[in-house]
C-alpha cells in the first residue's frame, strides 16, 4: 500500500534522475568531450623548440612539454645572465622544476608558460629537469638536462 508521501516521493526521485539524464545528453549534443578530444591551442602546431643566445648572457629558451619528454632534453647554456623561458605542453598538465634552482612551473595543457629566470653568478654545473605534476604511466621518465657552463 502506498501513501501520497510514496508516491510525491517517488516522483521527485524521477525529476532528479530526468534531469541528469537531460544535462548528459544536452552536454554530449553541445560539443562538450573529454580532454582527450579537447581542440589543440594554435600555438602548438607552429611552436618551434629551442635556445638562441639573444644577448650575451640572455637566452631564450623554448621547450616542448608532452608526454613523456621535454624537447629539447639537453640544454647547454654558456655564462647565462638571465633565461626566458617559454614552455609549451602539447597534451596535459606538466611540470618544469629544475632541481637544486627557484625555478618551478606548472606548464597547462595547450598553453604556454612564459618567465624570466635570473641566474645566480655562482650555479653551475649539471642539473636535472624533471615534470612535477603526475602526467601517466611515463611520468617518471619525463626529465631533461641543464648544463650551465662559466
Ligand atoms: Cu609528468
Amino acid at each position: 500500500m502506498t501513501d501520497k508521501f510514496e508516491i510525491s516521493f517517488i516522483a521527485v526521485v524521477i525529476a532528479i534522475l530526468s534531469f541528469f539524464v537531460y544535462a548528459l545528453l544536452q552536454g554530449t549534443t553541445i560539443g562538450y568531450q573529454p580532454p582527450s578530444a579537447c581542440s589543440v591551442y594554435p600555438a602548438v602546431n607552429t611552436f618551434k623548440s629551442g635556445v638562441v643566445e639573444i644577448q650575451p648572457g640572455v637566452y631564450e629558451v623554448r621547450i616542448v612539454a608532452a608526454r613523456y619528454y621535454f624537447d629539447p632534453s639537453t640544454i647547454i647554456l654558456k655564462n647565462p645572465k638571465k633565461v626566458i623561458f617559454e614552455i609549451l605542453s602539447k597534451d596535459v598538465l606538466h611540470g618544469f622544476e629544475i632541481v637544486g634552482t627557484n625555478v618551478n612551473v606548472m606548464v597547462l595543457p595547450y598553453y604556454q608558460a612564459t618567465f624570466t629566470w635570473d641566474v645566480p653568478s655562482e650555479l653551475k654545473g649539471n642539473f636535472m629537469i624533471i615534470c612535477n605534476e603526475y602526467c601517466g604511466n611515463g611520468h617518471p621518465n619525463m626529465y631533461a638536462e641543464l648544463i650551465i657552463e662559466r
